[in-house]
């Protein structure tokens, strides 16, 4: 059977992480068996040293892409026949987006919006014994700063990183409209991106601005509320 490796539930969300939360999405909706393994160790089994990666028999694979390219090809999926060749390229153009734009902003309101850290810390390092517990969570904050400043959003301020993720969630809202999913009536690969990214915002229990700018688009959050309802509560 497909074993998908995380980080585990975390925030009220299926996982942590908004890339484990896709593949996971994606397994739902592709009908596929599956058990998940949770924890921060499984980062050292990694193939890329990063959640998620799955192990389906001899196969190992990592990276949410990678993933669902791999469990699409081998077990036949139908998920996206009703999509033209120009949706296909504008969902990946589209994934990708929120993989490496509004996943920063993420972080960022996580990791480094002040009031959030207070609400993280306690969740992310809930376990950890003293003395670790006073030491790990300011070294991990400082590792994520870092990263955020070399990847370019750390050197926006608060209000302009409130604006790039509004600016993900307005474009997200418009391409959605009053459609059930991004590309129709029916689900597709997309759906499992879209939903891991907007959940992460707005199903998550923190309440700082990037999620409650998330919340203020109702057809999103009716969205998401549908396909947790549809294959998270059945
Ligand atoms: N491109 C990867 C990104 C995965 C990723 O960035 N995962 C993060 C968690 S959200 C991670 O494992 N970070 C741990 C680390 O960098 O040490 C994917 O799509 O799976």
């Amino acid at each position: 059977m497909i074993q998908l490796f995380g980080f585990g539930r975390n925030l009220g969300l299926i996982d942590a992480s908004p890339f484990v939360a896709k593949v996971h999405t994606f397994l739902r909706m592709a009908r596929l068996e599956y058990t998940t393994i949770k924890g921060q160790q499984n980062l050292g089994k990694s193939p890329k040293n990063k959640l998620p990666f799955i192990e389906d028999g001899n196969d190992k694979i990592g990276d949410s892409r990678a993933i669902i390219e791999y469990l699409t090809k081998k077990y036949a999926l139908q998920l996206d026949s009703h999509l033209s060749p120009e949706d296909k390229a504008n969902a990946y153009l589209i994934e990708k987006s929120l993989d490496e734009n509004l996943y920063w902003c993420m972080v960022w309101s996580r990791w480094i919006h002040d009031d959030s850290w207070k609400v993280v810390k306690p969740e992310f390092f809930k376990g950890i014994p003293f003395p670790l517990s006073a030491i790990v969570p300011s070294i991990l904050r400082k590792k994520v700063k870092k990263s955020l400043y070399a990847q370019g959003m750390g050197r926006h301020t608060q209000s302009e990183i409130v604006e790039i993720a509004n600016q993900s969630f307005n474009a997200l809202s418009v391409l959605l409209g009053d459609k059930a999913y991004f590309y129709g009536n029916k689900v597709s690969t997309f759906d499992a991106s879209a939903y891991a990214f907007i959940s992460s915002f707005t199903h998550a229990k923190l309440d700082n601005k990037i999620n409650k700018t998330a919340k203020s688009y109702s057809n999103l959050v009716t969205y998401v509320d549908n396909i947790k309802q549809q294959y998270f509560q059945q």
